[in-house]
């Protein structure tokens, strides 16, 4: 290993490229510094961002991300890589460590590559896959006609029942008639637990693989208060920018299964993922996101991100009751993790028109589809909460029932009003966003103003 003290070089390296930005393109370095002050002043309450530490972003930002290189530690194509290999290999240990697993991949781009390359190794072209309808709460890359995991496979969708909880015996009965190559679990809309165990008895009994796709739980499974699929599934994917607060990009873990031989290869799992990310799917990593999420999966290793979890659990639970007794309709009912759906459809609105009106009021939410929607996903009939970025600003109960209050303030004072469709009263914008000026002052994002 390498010295473990630290000259303060990155920090003036740093300071010297926001000097010479600032110097040399105004208008960009203005740009940059408006978006940092709104991360500040607003709400964010979608449910798949949250903001990273400073630090992970210095690793993101710093030199490392100028190596070239493919390949994997100790089996490089270029010369130069003594450092960036020790970088790396940290970064598989702390993943290993944070999820229990046996083998880990920090190198794909994001959550949608990681499962780009866990369907690629595991199918070809015109295989059956199984996942999540986009419009139930799946992911682009579960299947969706719109990516090429519903383009290059033969994508079948399961659904939900009719409270929107996910149907495992639906999912069985189209996994026996199918008979699918991989089945994807995990989903971006889905507030409730799922049962991994269920569904690699399901994998198992016709002979599939199980991809989980943990993206948006991920903060979760590595704290403890969801149950994690790293056994279960035979890969485990995420991205590492929403539950983890690190950088963009993706994460592969496999569990138990890593050294099954792959059957028409003479590669293990293991070995198959990392030949699928790299030459299969990709090429040069990016090092300086590699050393992010190092950084990123000690910081989960902590105990103060337990706590943080702990919030993010408590403070959804606290805004699904606040809006149900509210008199709001919530998707299944309520929620286990992080995530709120809000059925505004019931109340003659759509998502796209609460999505911008509480916008115009500070509060950054996202609108998604719900099951049975009568809308595309640009229109829809539902509203995504989530806590993560509110949990970190240390916001408990209190304030989590007084965002569900804005929230309903803003949504019951939108009245219908010419061809646009709904009219937001300016006394209630000006008093909703003077409340959530006085939040975000209260509970400032931690280390974001120097
Ligand atoms: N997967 C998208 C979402 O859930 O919003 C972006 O990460």
């Amino acid at each position: 290993m390498t010295t473990t003290t630290s000259s303060g070089v990155l920090a003036a390296y740093a300071g010297l490229g926001a000097h010479r930005l600032a110097a040399a393109d105004p208008l960009l370095a203005d740009l940059l510094e408006r978006e940092h002050a709104r991360q500040n002043e607003t709400l964010a309450m979608v449910a798949a961002s949250s903001s990273a530490d400073p630090s992970v972003l210095a690793c993101a930002g710093a030199s490392i991300s100028n190596v070239t290189t493919e390949g994997y530690p100790g089996a490089r194509y270029h010369a130069g890589c003594e450092l960036v290999d020790e970088v790396e290999r940290l970064a598989v240990e702390r993943a290993r460590a944070l999820f229990g697993a046996r083998y880990a991949n920090v190198q794909p781009h994001s959550g949608s590559t990681a499962n780009q390359i866990v369907l690629c190794t595991l199918m070809k072209p015109g295989d059956t896959l199984l996942g999540m309808e986009l419009s139930a709460g799946g992911h682009l890359t579960h299947g969706s006609p719109a990516s090429v995991s519903g383009r290059f496979f033969h994508a079948v969708g399961y659904g939900t029942d009719a409270d929107g909880l996910l149907d495992y015996g639906q999912v069985a009965e189209l996994a026996r008639r199918h008979r699918p190559k991989v089945i994807v679990c995990g989903a971006s809309a889905y507030p409730r637990t799922v049962d991994f165990a269920r569904f690699r008895r399901i994998a198992d009994e016709v002979g599939a693989f199980l991809l989980a796709d943990i993206s948006h739980i991920a903060g979760l499974v590595a704290a403890g208060l969801h149950p994690s699929p790293v056994d279960h599934a035979h890969a485990t994917t995420t991205s590492t920018y929403k539950q983890l607060y690190g950088p963009r990009g993706g994460l592969i873990l496999l569990g138990r299964d890593a050294d099954l031989p792959v059957p028409g290869t003479r590669r293990t799992l293991a070995q198959a993922i990392a030949h699928g990310t790299f030459p299969f799917l990709q090429g040069t990593p990016d090092l300086g996101a590699v050393a992010a999420k190092a950084r990123a999966f000690d910081l989960a290793a902590q105990p103060e991100f337990h706590a943080l979890a702990q919030r993010v659990v408590s403070g959804a639970r606290e805004l699904a009751e606040a809006f149900a007794g509210l008199g709001h309709t919530l998707v299944t009912g309520g929620t286990d993790n992080h995530m709120v759906l809000l059925d505004v459809g019931r109340r003659g609105l759509t998502g796209a028109i609460a999505e911008s009106a509480l916008a115009d009021c500070g509060i950054v939410v996202n609108r998604n589809r719900i099951p049975g929607d009568p809308h595309g996903p640009r229109i829809t009939s539902g509203v995504r909460f989530g806590t993560n970025t509110l949990a970190l600003r240390g916001m408990g109960p209190v304030e989590l029932r007084r965002c569900a209050a804005l929230v309903d303030r803003v949504l019951t004072a939108l009245v219908p009003h010419g061809e646009a469709g709904f009219a937001l009263d300016p006394a209630v914008r000006s008093e909703v966003r003077g409340e959530v000026a006085r939040l975000c002052r209260e509970f400032p994002l931690p280390h974001h103003t120097p």
